[in-house]
Order: C-alpha cells, then structure tokens, then sequence
C-alpha cells in the first residue's frame, strides 16, 4: 500500500474561506470586526515565523490583529500586567501568548493570567478542564485541526485503536483526552505513550491510528507501523539542507517514505497538521467575538 496523502493545506484553506465568510456576516449584522492579540516574547526564528503564519491568516479571514513584542529580558510581572490590560479591554477578543516562552517565565502562570473567555489557544485549565469533562470550551487548536482533518477525510476513530505518541499540554494531552472519551468525537481507545514508555515499537505497531507530537525526526520508522494505518504526522523540526535557500527545511517525526508504503492515509510536513492549527485558531477568535462559548 503507498498512502494517501492528508492535504492539511488545502483543507485548511477551506476552513478559512468558511471563516471569512461567518466574519462577514457578524459585520454585516453590525458587529465590529474580531480581534486578536497575540503577545511575543523574544525572538526565537521559528515564533516569529508563526506569528507570521497567524497574522497572515487573521488578514485573509477578515479578523484584526496585532503583535505586542516583548524583550526575552521581560520580568513575569510586567508580562502579566500586560495580559491583564487585555484581559480588561473590551476591543480584545482573542488573546494568544506565543509560545515557547524564555525559560525564566512560566508558561503556567502565564496562561492562568489570561481571562479564559479569551484563551483562544485553549491552553488555560478552565479550557482543558472543560474539554475532559465535555463542556463547550476552547479546544486547542492542533487537537482540533486534527480532528477536523480526520472528519473531511471520513477517518472514524470510533472503536479504533489510537496511539498517542507525547504527552504535551499542547498537543499529546488533549488530543488524547478527545480521542478517548466516549462523550467527545473520538470514542476510540486509546494509548499514551512518552519518553518513559519502554517498548514504543510494542505500542505503535498494534494502532489503527498513530498521532505522533513528540519533536523528534525519524522517531516512528515504516517497520513499527502496521499495514494501513493512518498516521498524523504533528512533529516540525528544521534540519540543515544546503539545497534551500533558508538552509533548512522542515521534518516530522516520522521517516515518510518507509511509513507512507504501509500507512493507508498519512499527513505531510510541511502541509498536514501545521496549516490546520492555524486556521483552527481563526475559528477559536470567531467564537471568542461571538461569546458562544462563554454567553454573558
Ligand atoms: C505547514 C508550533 C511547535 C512549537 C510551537 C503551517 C504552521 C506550521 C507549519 C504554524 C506551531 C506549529 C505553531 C505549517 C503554529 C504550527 O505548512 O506545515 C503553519 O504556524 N504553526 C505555533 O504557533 O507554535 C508552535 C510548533
């Protein structure tokens, strides 16, 4: 079998075309425009091109925004001050803090600061929590963006296999509480597996569906999987290659040509997961604009 590939660009092109629409229609019914504030610290390349991604994204759907950028030398204080204003200003829909943060700051103190109404990124416990017991909340959006891929593609997860591979708050954790729950979409049963799982191979080689966030390039290899699975492919690192003129490019964590011969469907990187999260995150602004998570 050779996979069929998962277009996570062109869906999520879809997905804001949708977006942009819906924004249309809260204008025309006489609602300011969405806004988004995102918040930078430092200048890591790779958030910086994110921040990118987002604002380009923000200006195709119709959706205002604007990056505050903070020095990496920043105090965790005067971060949360700043997260504060936001909290309080009335024009701020979404809030976003981009992250990794600089090691001295705490992204857990940083995300608590953030009103939860406006928590966008669906990272603050209130969101988690409320995503594990089955309340409308934020999802986050790589989660979201994931299952959004697996429901265009008419993927099921119910009664299915999945294994999870990373435990991150971001990704690992919350696609794993969507995947397994019998009250949210996935219904499949589900494994966790991390840095301290001693056997991956044991693990990965028995999923129907493998969902991979770990960061690390050519962790899952094609003799691990079995035939057909489907893969999610969530990992993004750069490596060196002279051959591009950024002198790298960008790798998940699968080596694709030996999964691809045995995966039955598989997402790219670039163009599989990354794009989704981006425009999943467009979706989450709409409804924080909206108030139709949090009414009142
Ligand atoms: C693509 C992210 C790790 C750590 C912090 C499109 C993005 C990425 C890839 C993007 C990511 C990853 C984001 C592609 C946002 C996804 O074409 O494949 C878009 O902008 N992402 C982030 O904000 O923080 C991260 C990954």
């Amino acid at each position: 079998m050779s996979a069929k590939i998962i277009d996570g660009s062109k869906v999520a092109s879809e997905l804001r075309d949708e977006v942009r629409q819906d924004v249309k229609d809260w204008v025309d019914e006489g609602h300011r425009p969405p806004f988004l504030q995102a918040i930078l610290i430092g200048n890591n390349p790779a958030s910086n091109t994110y921040i990118g991604a987002k604002t380009k994204a923000c200006k195709e759907v119709g959706i205002e925004t604007d990056t505050l950028r903070l020095p990496d030398t920043v105090s965790a204080k005067e971060l949360k001050k700043t997260v504060r204003q936001c909290n309080q200003n009335d024009d701020v829909d979404g809030i976003l803090v981009q992250l990794p943060l600089p090691s001295h700051l705490s992204s857990h103190d940083v995300i608590e600061s953030i009103d939860y109404r406006k928590d966008v990124d669906g990272f603050h416990p209130m969101n988690v929590g409320r995503l594990a017991v089955g309340q409308p909340t934020f999802r986050s959006c790589t989660p979201a963006g994931i299952f959004e891929l697996l429901k265009y593609y008419s993927i099921p997860t119910k009664s299915k296999h999945a294994v999870v591979v990373g435990a991150s708050n971001i990704v690992g954790t919350p696609v794993s509480i969507m995947l397994s729950r019998e009250h949210s979409e996935g219904k499949a049963t589900t494994t966790i597996c991390h840095k301290y799982t001693k056997d991956l191979t044991q693990h990965t080689i028995a999923a129907d569906i493998i969902i991979v966030a770990a960061g690390q390039p050519n962790l899952i290899k094609g003799e691990m999987v079995k035939e057909g699975v489907v893969v999610i492919d969530v990992g993004i690192s750069r490596v060196a290659d002279e051959t591009r003129e950024k002198g790298y490019k960008l790798v998940g964590d699968c080596h694709f040509e030996s999964v691809r011969e045995k995966a039955s469907w598989i997402t790219p990187v670039p163009g599989g997961v990354g794009p989704m999260t981006v425009a999943m995150l467009m979706k989450n602004t709409l409804l924080a604009a909206k108030k139709s998570i949090y009414p009142g």
